[in-house]
């Protein structure tokens, strides 16, 4: 049995949401599209799982959170995709394609014919066992990538209340998951291998304001080790974690945040790999030319650092999604990706924006015993990269923008000196 289409998206994520979109937008006709999803769920902002989803009080629910409500535009529900002609095909994992052919095989033994696929299969959350600790299929063991672990994790953290918990991982899950588990009064304790969180993207300085201001909220770190294994009571049930340095901390819950792998293994041997996800040119088409690639699993060109890169942003995967739609539809008037690659979070009341690319020497400015400070990082001469902590609208589209004009810098000490207002007044 099978059907055919004309574009399948591959993946029911936020780049497939915001793909549908821009189909629509485009002019797209009823039955030439569509969406096949291991998700049960239309594609939704999967920001929401930890942040609002994981609120004791008015957690943030399906259908609020459908793709586009993160970028303020209309909520795509399944009667949207109905309305629009667009089929759904949810639950359903593709467990082989064959890009020659140009046909994907389903799990439930269904044939689907394309003439044009968008990849967009996102990442998994990488699993303890791939660092050689046992145990992840504990009951108070969590991970956090789709709904399923989000309604997982809101059981656990509900049977955890005033317990312990440990966060493994001093990364964007690590940090936001503390931070929702410490607004359900859970205590807790983060564990990761580095000097210090957010070893990715923040500096010493900017990473030790957000430490401390998670310790005045009770977060305990445990730096510069990681985790071995689990101790379990007589029902299986975890009662502690050791870790290398010989500490062994007490739990009842664990969050496990220690990175994710881009989903290209059914692509592997077909399609131009790089840098672990699909490589893609500027109009996101990968080295078939029926095979486009979009959001976490797409290694496309960015201008600012001169090179190609995978990101695993929300913003990158919206855009990326459009982009890929309107090089499809209209190739004639689009032009390469120009993208300015775009991190922030939301935790507690703190609120950050990144924009660029962190490289070369970076310049603090601001008040970091206050609530405002944030840095540029300048690379040979140009700033290509600006943090901002608790900007207003019009401070970070000022960061923004200056990233993207990369202005020459002649003097380090006089950009420290002006600050914010080097952004404000450019
Ligand atoms: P995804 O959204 O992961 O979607 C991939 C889809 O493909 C899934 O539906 C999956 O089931 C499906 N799929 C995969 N393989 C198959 C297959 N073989 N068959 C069928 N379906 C398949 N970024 C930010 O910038 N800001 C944030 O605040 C932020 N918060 C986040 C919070 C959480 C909890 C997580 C997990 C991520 C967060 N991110 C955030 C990252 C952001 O959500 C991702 O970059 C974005 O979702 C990537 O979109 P995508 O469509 O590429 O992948
Ligand atoms: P991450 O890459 O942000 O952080 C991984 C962390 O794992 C590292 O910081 C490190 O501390 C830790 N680590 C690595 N190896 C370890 C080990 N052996 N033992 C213990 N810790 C180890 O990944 P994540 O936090 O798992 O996030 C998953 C994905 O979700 C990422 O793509 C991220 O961008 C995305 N996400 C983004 C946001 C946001 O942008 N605000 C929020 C949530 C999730
Ligand atoms: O970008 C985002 C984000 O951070 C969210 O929480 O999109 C979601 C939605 O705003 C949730 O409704």
């Amino acid at each position: 049995m099978g059907r055919a289409f004309v574009y399948v998206i591959l993946g029911g994520g936020v780049a497939a949401g915001y793909a549908a979109h821009e189909f629509v937008k485009r002019g797209v006709e009823h039955g030439e599209l569509c969406i096949i999803s291991e998700e049960p769920v239309a594609p939704y902002e999967r920001p929401a799982l930890s942040k609002g989803y994981l609120l004791p009080e008015d957690p943030a629910r399906l259908p609020a959170f459908h793709c586009c409500v993160g970028t303020n535009e209309e909520r795509l529900t399944p009667k949207w995709y109905k309305e629009h002609g667009i089929e759904l095909v949810l639950g359903t994992r593709v467990k082989s394609a064959d890009v020659r052919r140009k046909t994907l095989l389903t799990a439930t033994g269904e044939t689907i014919t394309y003439k044009i696929l968008l990849v967009a299969t996102g990442a998994r959350a990488l699993k303890l066992e791939e660092f050689g600790v046992k145990g992840s299929d504990a009951e108070s063991v969590c991970y956090l990538r789709d709904l399923a672990d989000a309604n997982r994790l809101v059981n656990v953290m509900q049977s955890s209340s005033g317990g312990n918990a440990v966060v493994i991982g001093g990364g964007y899950i690590g940090m936001e998951c503390a931070a929702s588990l410490v607004i359900n009064k859970i205590n807790v304790t983060m564990v990761f291998p580095e000097a210090h969180c957010m070893a990715r993207l923040f500096t010493p300085k900017i990473a030790s304001y957000y430490e401390e201001y998670y310790q005045a909220k009770g977060v305990k770190f445990v730096k510069g080790t990681v985790l071995t294994s689990f101790d379990f009571d007589s029902n299986q049930k975890i009662t502690a974690v050791n870790l290398r340095d010989g500490t062994r901390l007490p739990a009842d819950m664990v969050i496990v945040g220690i990175g994710i792998r881009p989903n290209t293994s059914l692509f592997e041997g077909q399609l131009t790999l790089e840098k672990g996800g699909i490589k893609v040119n500027g109009r996101m088409q990968s080295s078939n030319s029926s095979v486009y690639a979009v959001g976490d699993v797409a290694t496309f060109p960015v201008k600012i650092s001169s090179e190609t890169r995978r990101l695993e942003h929300v913003d990158s995967a919206r855009k990326s999604a459009r982009h890929a739609v309107a090089a499809i539809m209209e190739p004639e008037k689009t032009t390469d990706f120009d993208y300015l690659p775009f991190f922030y979070s939301r935790v507690f009341a703190l609120s950050w924006q990144f924009y660029g690319d962190s490289t070369g020497d970076v310049i603090h400015f601001g008040d970091f015993l206050g609530n405002s400070f944030g840095a540029y990082w300048v690379n040979n001469g140009h700033v290509v990269g600006s943090f901002l902590e608790g900007g207003t609208k019009v401070e970070y589209e000022a960061i923004a923008k200056i990233t993207r004009l990369k202005p020459e810098i002649e003097d380090l000490t006089d950009l420290e000196t002006q600050g914010l207002g080097f952004a404000l007044t450019l």
